[in-house]
């Protein structure tokens, strides 16, 4: 044996020997553990509402709400198959719910949010207060609250779920629990959270009733709308992302939940969006009109298409750049809360 083959076989016999005392050398794989730049799993991914709706309604014919306990069809990322998650810390799914239906009362330690992609008239009832839903609200369920979602409308209703499933799952930390009771019960009347904490006032002697979590927990659609409509007309604009604005915990002005921060924006008509990337993967869902996000990374390039009601996610350290003709409204949630609150986000502008 020359000296390299000595060299190579001293190291694998190493490695043989101490493999049973669960001893690994670092050396093979230092350079994966601590990457000159992010290297996520995650690959870009576009779903279109036209041909996912299908497999919801035959879900519905399949499996009842109250069955399921949630009807939810999961946005597995193709990269992440049977790991029920859509980016490496997040979890995403569409909810359906039919007339007259419940999906049973529970808490659990995961933040949720619902983005509502199509119906109106169910509800979702957080904490003895329900909301209605409606197109375009923002609903939030904190940690560890009671909730329960039923419906009174006269057909189906979906929602975009966006949990920190897969954050809990890693640090270990997830609780649930069954309510007794299918329905929570109503101890407070609709509009209430957001008459006291959703009009830029708060109460005299206010504490703060979820934790970390924003009080409101529905922020409507029309309220965030107007917002984007107004700055669409009368701010500059910005190049990479037209007119975006992020939702608020009015309490803290800190993002909505402790895990997630979520955000609306409107590319107006003509929008050529400049590129940029972050280290926070983000989850898209198209609110209202049309436009495409052209994604790179290394060598690989994704062009997606995108119209109402359909869903994207964008990978950590993805170059993406957003287009539209027509004009269109984007609501997007990602984990930036964790990573500023770590002092590991980082983004980079193109211009
Ligand atoms: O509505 O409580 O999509 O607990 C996944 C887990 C929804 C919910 C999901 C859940 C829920």
């Amino acid at each position: 044996m020359n000296a390299p083959d000595t060299a190579l076989h001293v190291r694998e016999q190493l490695y043989r020997d101490m493999h049973p005392h669960h001893l690994t050398p670092l050396w093979e794989v230092l350079h994966a553990l601590v990457p000159q730049r992010p290297a996520t799993p995650c690959v870009p991914a576009l779903w279109k509402y036209d041909e996912v709706r299908p497999f919801l309604m035959r879900a519905g014919e399949a499996i009842t709400a109250e069955e399921a306990v949630r009807r939810v069809l999961i946005l597995e990322n193709p990269a992440l198959r049977g790991q029920s998650c859509i980016t490496q810390s997040l979890y995403a799914g569409l909810q359906l719910i039919l007339p007259g239906e419940v999906a049973p009362s529970h808490r659990h330690t995961q933040s949720a949010l619902r983005f509502i992609v199509e119906g109106s008239g169910a509800y979702t009832a957080v904490d003895g207060e329900r909301t209605t839903m409606k197109p375009g609200d923002f609903i939030i369920t904190p940690s560890w609250t009671w909730h329960d979602h039923g419906s009174e409308a006269d057909g189906p209703v979906v929602w975009l779920d966006g949990l920190d499933i897969p954050m809990l799952r890693f640090f270990d930390a997830g609780f649930a629990e069954n309510d007794t009771a299918r329905s929570q019960q109503v101890t407070r009347s609709e509009g209430s959270s957001f008459a006291r904490y959703g009009h830029n006032m708060a109460p005299v002697r206010h504490d703060a009733p979820f934790g970390a979590t924003s009080p409101i927990f529905s922020y409507p659609y029309e309220r965030s709308r107007e917002a984007l409509d107004t700055l669409e007309r009368g701010a500059p604009l910005d190049p990479w992302e037209g007119v975006k604005l992020r939702y608020v915990n009015p309490q803290t002005g800190g993002s909505p939940m402790p895990t997630i921060a979520t955000f609306l924006q409107k590319l107006p008509a003509g929008f050529r969006g400049q590129g940029w990337r972050q280290t926070d993967g983000a989850v898209y869902s198209v609110v209202e009109g049309t436009g495409s996000v052209d994604i790179e990374c290394g060598e690989q390039r994704w062009s997606f298409a995108f119209g109402p009601r359909d869903h994207f996610v964008v990978p950590s350290w993805h170059t993406a750049r957003l287009r539209s003709d027509a004009g269109c409204v984007l609501f997007s949630f990602s984990d930036r809360p964790v990573h500023a609150a770590l002092s590991i986000h980082k983004e980079e502008r193109l211009s």
